[in-house]
Parts: C-alpha cells; structure tokens; sequence
C-alpha cells in the first residue's frame, strides 16, 4: 500500500469510527502542537484553554500561480488531523479547493467572509504574476493581484503559504514568463509582511503550528527571509540522519547503490540539505517519511530561489568538488 493510499484508509478508518472532533481528538491535536511549538507536551491543556477562551478566527484561504501541492500535503495532515484544525480551531471561510460552492457563490461566500465585522486572516498559496498588470493570472475574472490586494489588504494577518506564495517559487523559475512574484513582494506596497510557511510542498504541521502559535504564544520569531524561527532555525544537513556519513567521507555513487541503501550522504548526487532551512528530518511528512531518507536528495525547495539556484533537475546532477 503507498503511504498516500495507507493515509486516506486511516481518514476513512477515523470517519468510520466516528471519532473526529471528539474531545480526546482535540486535547491530543493540542498536545501533538504543543511539542511542535517548543513546548512540552504536557502543556496540550494550556494550548487547549488558550484556543478554547476565543472565538474560532475566520480564514480565507486564496489560491494564485501554483500546483495547489500545499493544500493537498495540509489535507492529508495526520496526527494532528487537520479536521480539528479546521472544525476546532479556525473557521475556514473560504477555500476554493476544500469548498462546494462554485462559480457566483463563492464570490458570494468570498464576499461575505470579507465583510465579517470581526475581520479575518488571509493565507495565499501560489505567486502572484505581475506581468501585463496581473493579467497572466486571473480568479473569476479578476487578476490574482487585484484580488489578494483586496482580500490581504483588509486582513488581520497574511501567511504565505508554501514556497510559491512565500518566494515565487517554479513559476517564477527562469525566465519567468508572468513576471510571477512572491506574496510579500506583490504586495509589499500594501505594507504587508507575510509568514512564510515555505517549502514545496511545506509540512502540514508548520502551518498548523504556526496558526495556533498566532493564535495561543502571538507572533513567532522570523528568520531573516520571514520563516518562522521554530520550524526553519537548522538546515536538513544539521539533523540528517546521513550526515555521520558527509563528516566520514562516505559518499554514496549512486542513488540504485548499495552504499545508498546503508544511508551513506547523497550530496554528490546533488543534495542541498546543507544549503535548506527545514525541519524535515525531524518533523517528516506525517512522521511516515521525508525525501533523503527515502533515498532522493534535497533540492533545497524551502529556499528562495531554489528553482534556479538548488534544483538539481535540468544538469548534470553530480557536482564535482561541492
Ligand atoms: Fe505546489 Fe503550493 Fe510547490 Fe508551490 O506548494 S507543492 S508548486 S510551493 O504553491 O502548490
Ligand atoms: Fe547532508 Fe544531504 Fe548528506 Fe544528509 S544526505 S548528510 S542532508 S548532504
Ligand atoms: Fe524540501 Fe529538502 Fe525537505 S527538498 S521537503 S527541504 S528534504
């Protein structure tokens, strides 16, 4: 079974149980936040009583110049579910991908959750092209640019979502056809400073955490290209369960090697954990399993400018003498 299909038979298994947004769900979501925020586990029932004393914050989620691979890595969130955090914590009050309104009712519903007197957050995935005044890039007639202006103009707080939203990402890799360009470069004349949750696709849990970090402890530090400090403050080459290899020498031939399989260091096939500020090693994807551990090298994709700088897939992939 792959771990996409192993996954989903879990969700099913949790739907059929009946068992989501029962209590114990909600005290373990917080506990397993907690741990991911810094704190002890112990601290779920602080997280819980914090989250508990408000009202659930309205979220209008947008969607620009991207593969929606953000959406689809939160969707799959496991341990925390992500139905806690959209049915406990947030209200999520527009998403084009997870909604069922179409067509003129979600402008309706995109509409209405702007005009909610106790205001909202707005999180962006995807760049935002700029090239011809925007048009390159339009939702429901209207350029992505005019529209994330107006829904992140008027919101409480902007998170950039992924490494499209939070650096441009592949749209913008050369030569950038629509002049594709970050959330806090779109919209920087606004005066608005993103989050940046990067990666691509980012971990649910980075987003989760930094959500209820906003929510319970306020703003969490940044680095200094926005990423919180918590999630991105090492590289993939710091915690790699490779590296006692990189600092022995043991360098793996080839990716179908022997040596690959025993966990030798892929950097001579083109890792660029040394290069990434991420938590993968550590967080993983669903605590089930991260690239370099499954054998493929880091392209550095939390970074801006991977797509032209890091990226190993259009050359020669062994680099001699990095
Ligand atoms: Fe895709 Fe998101 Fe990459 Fe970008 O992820 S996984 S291209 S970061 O905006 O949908
Ligand atoms: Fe570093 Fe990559 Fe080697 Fe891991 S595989 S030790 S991240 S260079
Ligand atoms: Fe991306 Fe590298 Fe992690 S490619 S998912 S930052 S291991």
């Amino acid at each position: 079974m792959s771990s996409s299909s192993r996954i989903s038979a879990k969700l099913l298994e949790r739907q059929l149980e009946g068992g989501h947004m029962s209590r114990r769900d909600f005290m373990k979501f917080c506990a397993i936040v907690a741990t991911a925020i810094g704190m002890d586990a112990s601290f779920g029932p602080t997280v819980a009583a914090a989250l508990e004393t408000k009202k659930r914050p309205s979220v209008i989620y947008m969607h620009g110049a991207e593969c929606t691979g953000c959406t689809e890595a939160i969707l799959r969130a496991v341990d925390p579910y992500v139905d806690v955090l959209i049915m406990e914590v947030i209200s999520m009050d527009y998403c084009e991908t997870i909604m069922a309104a179409a067509g003129h009712s979600a402008n309706e519903a995109l509409e209405k959750a702007m005009a909610n007197p106790e205001g909202y957050y707005c999180t962006i995935e995807g760049a935002i092209p700029t090239r011809d005044g925007g048009l390159w890039g339009q939702v429901g007639g209207e350029t992505m640019l005019s529209l994330f202006s107006r829904v992140a103009g008027k919101a409480k707080g902007v998170i950039a979502m992924g490494t499209c939203a939070s650096y441009g990402g592949i749209q913008a890799a050369a030569p950038n056809p629509s002049h594709a360009v970050s959330v806090g470069e779109a919209l920087a004349p606004l005066g608005i400073s993103p989050i940046n949750i990067s990666g691509c696709p980012p971990n649910p849990i980075n987003y989760i955490g930094t959500v209820v970090h906003l929510l319970t402890k306020g703003m969490p530090e940044l680095d200094d290209v926005g990423r919180p400090k918590l999630f991105f403050g090492s590289t993939v080459h710091d915690k790699c369960p490779r590296r006692k290899h990189f600092d022995a020498g043991e360098f793996a031939p080839s990716f179908e090697s022997k040596q690959a399989r025993e966990g030798w260091c892929l950097h001579l096939l083109g890792c660029r954990g040394p290069y990434t500020y991420n938590n993968c090693p550590t967080a993983q994807f669903n605590q089930t399993n991260w690239p370099v551990r499954a054998g493929a090298p880091c392209i550095g994709c939390s970074e801006p400018g991977f797509w032209d700088l890091l990226a190993p897939f259009n050359r020669d992939v062994r680099m001699k003498g990095e």
